[in-house]
């Protein structure tokens, strides 16, 4: 076995922050190294948070890595900006609450930001996590900013999605409302210190009795993170949902969809990919695009023949 694959499923810290890179920059060893270690993995369980900037998201992670540590659990953090330029923890200083647990060696911290990488951030973050179960951490915690639909979906290859909302901040119920959002599995109304906070719950309580009946009903977990109010029902609620999934067979029904879209997603990238070189470097491909422009061929035949030359 190749030996950054083989220190990476040792727990080596180096080895994990080297391969995150490498599939972070799309470098093929990157895609290499997730291959081979892709065996060892399954055994994490995967947590991500998203919510409205400043809702406290980084802090609830550190409480909640405090937790798990002293359980004697190994954790590795994920977070990531879909907005930001930066990369290679650029932000990890801001962002990122977690100075307690930077020299602590069973926490592995490293934040992501947008990149070109195949198939996108949310194939980068699966690829990230798949490094970080397979190099032994117990709990990934991927945190991403935002309340929209592409935020849920970089995270969506975690086993249980936490909204974190704080009192007073009405867009992110209007965005569970409006349906900008899946519903999340577990929602926490963070800074409850804030006197607006049973405020908050009732309303999140009218808009989840809108939707749709499920097994399991959403949770609203109060916390205040800052001083790890409310830190161990949380976690408690998060074990009752993994139960839950576990019990109704849906978490390995969620993994095998998760996968089976990043199988897809990462497909048709490549497909596009090659249907773009074909484009430029293929002289029979651009007169077919001129018979196109010349209305001797319509563009869905144009589309079946290429499809049909690059399958
Ligand atoms: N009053 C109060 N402040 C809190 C609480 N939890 C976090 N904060 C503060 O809220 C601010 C934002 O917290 P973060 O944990 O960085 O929030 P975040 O959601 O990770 O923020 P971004 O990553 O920038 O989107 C910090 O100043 C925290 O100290 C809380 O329970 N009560
Ligand atoms: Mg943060």
């Amino acid at each position: 076995m190749d030996d950054l694959a083989q220190r990476l499923l040792d727990g080596d810290k180096r080895a994990l922050a080297r391969g995150i890179s490498l599939v972070e920059d799309d470098d093929p060893a990157g895609w290499a190294l997730v291959r081979e270690v892709y065996p060892h993995t399954g055994k994490a369980a995967i947590m991500g948070l998203t919510g409205a900037p400043g809702a406290g998201k980084s802090t609830l992670i550190s409480a909640l890595t405090k937790l798990r540590r002293e359980a004697g659990r190994e954790v590795a953090v994920l977070s990531i900006d879909p907005s930001s330029p930066f990369t290679h923890g650029a932000l990890l200083g801001d962002r990122i609450r977690l100075t307690d647990h930077f020299l602590d060696p069973g926490v592995f911290i490293r934040s992501m930001a947008s990149r070109g990488s195949l198939g996108g951030l949310s194939e980068a973050t699966l690829q990230a996590a798949l490094l970080m179960d397979a190099a032994g951490k117990d709990v990934v915690l991927l945190e991403t900013v935002g309340v929209g639909q592409a935020e849920v979906d970089i995270i969506d290859h975690a086993d249980t999605v936490i909204l974190a909302l704080m009192p007073g901040s009405g867009d992110s119920i209007q965005a569970l409302k409006a349906g900008v959002m899946e519903i999340p599995d577990i929602i926490v109304v963070n800074k409850s210190d804030h006197p607006l906070t049973d405020t908050m719950v009732r309303e999140i309580r009218g808009v989840l009795s809108l939707g749709p009946k499920a097994s399991w009903r959403v949770p609203i977990v109060k916390t205040e993170a800052a001083r790890g109010e409310g830190i161990d029902e949380l976690v408690e609620t998060i074990e009752k949902h993994r139960e839950h999934i576990a019990a109704e067979g849906t978490l390995e029904e969620r993994r095998a969809r998760n996968l089976m879209n990043e199988v897809m997603e990462l497909a048709a990238v490549r497909l596009r990919r090659k249907l773009e070189e074909s484009l430029r470097e293929d002289e029979s491909v651009q007169e077919m695009l001129q018979q196109v422009v010349q209305r001797k061929l319509d563009p869905a035949s144009a589309a079946a023949k290429l499809l049909e030359r690059e399958l």
